[in-house]
């Protein structure tokens, strides 16, 4: 009986985790995709893991430009990477950085435009390790600690929610 319920427990979780992976954030929020938002702004305020979504919505005047670097900075769009249309667009986040615009008229330069840079996954960005005078001699020394695991990832996530199924189980199979 006990074990019955645990592993109904089990499978429910696991069949939910999938749903759990991936925060979707809507571009402006109530503002939407448009002119006069401070997109900067917005974005300095989200955090973005890899496998999360970006949702534009937006009236039929505007549309979404994938972009590079260079053309976000110029609001160039003559060489777009991808081209969305019709007012509701998502698009899920790789690891990296990422540039969208609005190519309607002057839309981009009044600000409809959009870089999103998710979280570092692994290597902390700069800081290359000390060399020289520092370094204690090897030999004898212990090997410097392994750095440590990133968090707020969308494993860290999953992984909570394991710990989550097996307190739950736990308790269950205690219970019963
Ligand atoms: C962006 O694309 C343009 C046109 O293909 C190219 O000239 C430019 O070097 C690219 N910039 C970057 C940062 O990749
Ligand atoms: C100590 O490390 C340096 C550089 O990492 C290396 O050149 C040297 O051979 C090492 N010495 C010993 C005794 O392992
Ligand atoms: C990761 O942990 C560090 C220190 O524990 C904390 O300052 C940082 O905000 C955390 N990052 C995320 C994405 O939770
Ligand atoms: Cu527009």
């Amino acid at each position: 009986m006990a074990l019955r319920v645990v592993a109904a427990v089990v499978v429910v979780l696991l069949a939910a985790a999938p749903m759990v992976f991936g925060a979707n954030h809507v571009v402006g929020d109530s503002q939407q995709w448009n002119t006069g938002v401070d997109y900067t702004t917005w974005a300095n305020n989200q955090k973005f893991a890899v496998g999360d979504t970006l949702e534009f919505k937006y009236g039929l005047t505007h549309n979404v430009y994938e972009v590079n670097k260079s053309d976000y900075d110029s609001c160039s769009s003559s060489n777009p990477i991808k081209v969305h249309n019709g007012g509701d667009t998502s698009i899920t986040l790789s690891s990296g950085s990422s540039y969208y615009l609005c190519s309607t008229s002057n839309h981009c330069s009044q600000g409809m435009k959009l870089a999103v840079t998710t979280a570092a996954s692994s290597t902390p960005s700069g800081a290359s390790p000390p060399s020289g005078s520092n370094s204690p001699s090897n030999g004898s020394t212990t090997p410097s600690p392994p750095p440590p695991p990133p968090n707020g990832s969308g494993s860290g996530r999953v992984s909570s929610g394991v710990a989550v199924a097996g307190v739950l189980a736990l308790g269950l199979a205690l219970m019963g």
